[in-house]
């Protein structure tokens, strides 16, 4: 509706200025040329004061009507360090050019308007002026020199990668220099996103080893990959920084997190990464949106009384790059927990390692002879541990929400993934 008065408006006043012209020229007509090129003269250049005004004030007024939704405006604030950096880049930009932008446009105009064409005014002839040329190439070139130094700060701080002393681990300790890796590769048409499980390490992987089941071909001899995850969200700690290590299998991908500032391109045979923080989970940024009107309307308008807006809200990850028809339908929900929540979800999802569900006993695994393996022995006392206290015979693999309302899970073994370790096999006694 609103577009629609817009348009007739537009369309109303476009008609009045024509009727304008018309009236001019019949007036013209009758009151012979000179006179006429004069009152034309006069009106144009007021027409480019009154154009000056209305296209500063919409520029203006667009722009904050539109910036609560944004990126790093209103109730989209930003939930990473590094995109907190880059916004403040963009808003010191915007201050400069913003000045620059209105200057300019002022002047454009009201030179316009102040040297309209007056019968006997001779231009002005000033072949140089050395003063005036200093002057407009020094204000830019320090303004740009700023600019770029800034720019490059945060380019560089945002692009770095873990430090070589950091060590990439499974469950979160709360240590300084840990990370979780990730791999994600993209797909046509979707992301296969893989955990390093419990040991931190991302396996070995080769191309002819790729399968229907086993989509980015890990290797099974190698043991990093027994317990690696594929991910049908991606679920991270808060407060830790994850890398992710970005590759593709086709076309050209991009890994994009539109509320982390997380964008990377994934390129066939050549891995990239992006190493990001979030300090805020998706419930804290719910809870966030929760204050605004505009997120407390029902999430589906056809269901009134359903789940509100903010409810529903998810962080996500999709492809920024066109890679194809079905391109849009690379999406996946990236939920960010506490760290305990985090640890519990590992823990509950250890099982479901795609070795263990898919490889484990067939003819492809190359660990048939070995009865027991750490993994599958740590998955049995857990188990053991958790139905110990009570006698409750339903099964312990529950959902993380579930799970982060019962009791704390428990600890983390302290020995490193050893998957085929032959002395612990004797003690499973097979
Ligand atoms: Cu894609």
């Amino acid at each position: 509706m609103m577009y629609v008065v817009g348009t007739l408006i537009l369309v109303f006043i476009i008609v009045i200025v024509v009727q304008i012209g018309n009236i001019t020229e019949v007036a013209a007509r009758l009151r012979g040329e000179k006179q006429a090129e004069h009152d034309k003269n006069e009106f144009n250049a007021r027409m480019m004061i009154l154009f000056m005004v209305g296209f500063l004030v919409y520029s203006v007024a667009s722009a904050i009507y539109y910036a609560p939704y944004m990126l790093g405006y209103g109730p989209n604030i930003l939930p990473t360090q590094h995109a907190r950096d880059i916004m403040q880049l963009f808003n010191v930009t915007l201050f400069f050019t913003g000045i620059v932008f209105i200057l300019t446009q002022i002047m454009l105009f009201w030179f316009a308007y102040k040297y309209r064409a007056k019968e006997g005014r001779v231009a002005l002839y000033m072949p140089h002026d050395n003063k005036l040329e200093v002057v407009w190439t020094l204000i830019p070139a320090v303004v740009m020199a700023i600019l770029v130094v800034f720019g490059l700060m945060v380019w560089n701080d945002t692009m770095s990668d873990v430090s070589t002393e950091a060590e990439s681990v499974g469950l979160v300790t709360g240590k300084d220099n840990e990370y979780i890796e990730i791999e994600a590769t993209g797909m046509q048409f979707a992301w296969t996103l893989r955990h390093p499980g419990m040991d931190g390490k991302i396996g070995e992987k080769y191309y002819k080893a790729i399968t229907p089941t086993n989509q980015v071909g890990q290797v099974w001899d190698d043991p990093k990959n027994i317990d690696d995850i594929i991910l049908d969200e991606l679920v991270l700690p808060v407060n830790t920084t994850i890398r992710a290590r970005i590759t593709s299998r086709d076309v050209l991908h991009n890994f994009d997190i539109p509320h982390f500032f997380v964008k990377m391109d994934a390129v066939p045979g050549m891995p990239t990464y992006f190493k990001f923080t979030p300090d805020m989970t998706t419930e804290q940024y719910r809870e966030h949106l929760s204050q605004y009107p505009e997120w407390n309307v029902p999430a589906d308008p056809d269901e009134p009384d359903g789940p509100k807006r903010w409810e529903e809200f998810n962080f996500e990850l999709a492809c920024a790059e066109l890679c194809g028809k079905s391109h849009y339908s690379m999406r996946k929900i990236v939920r960010v927990v506490t760290a305990e929540e985090y640890n519990a979800w590992l823990l509950a999802n250890e099982e479901k390692s795609l070795y263990l569900t898919e490889i484990r006993g067939t003819e492809e695994d190359p660990f048939l002879d070995k009865a027991t393996l750490t993994i599958e022995k740590r998955i049995a006392d857990r188990k053991a541990a958790d139905q110990a206290p009570s006698d409750d015979p339903t099964p312990a693999t529950p959902e993380v929400e579930e799970d982060a309302a019962a009791p704390a899970p428990a600890p983390a073994p302290e020995t490193p993934e050893a998957p085929v370790d032959a002395p612990e096999q004797e003690e499973a006694g097979q």
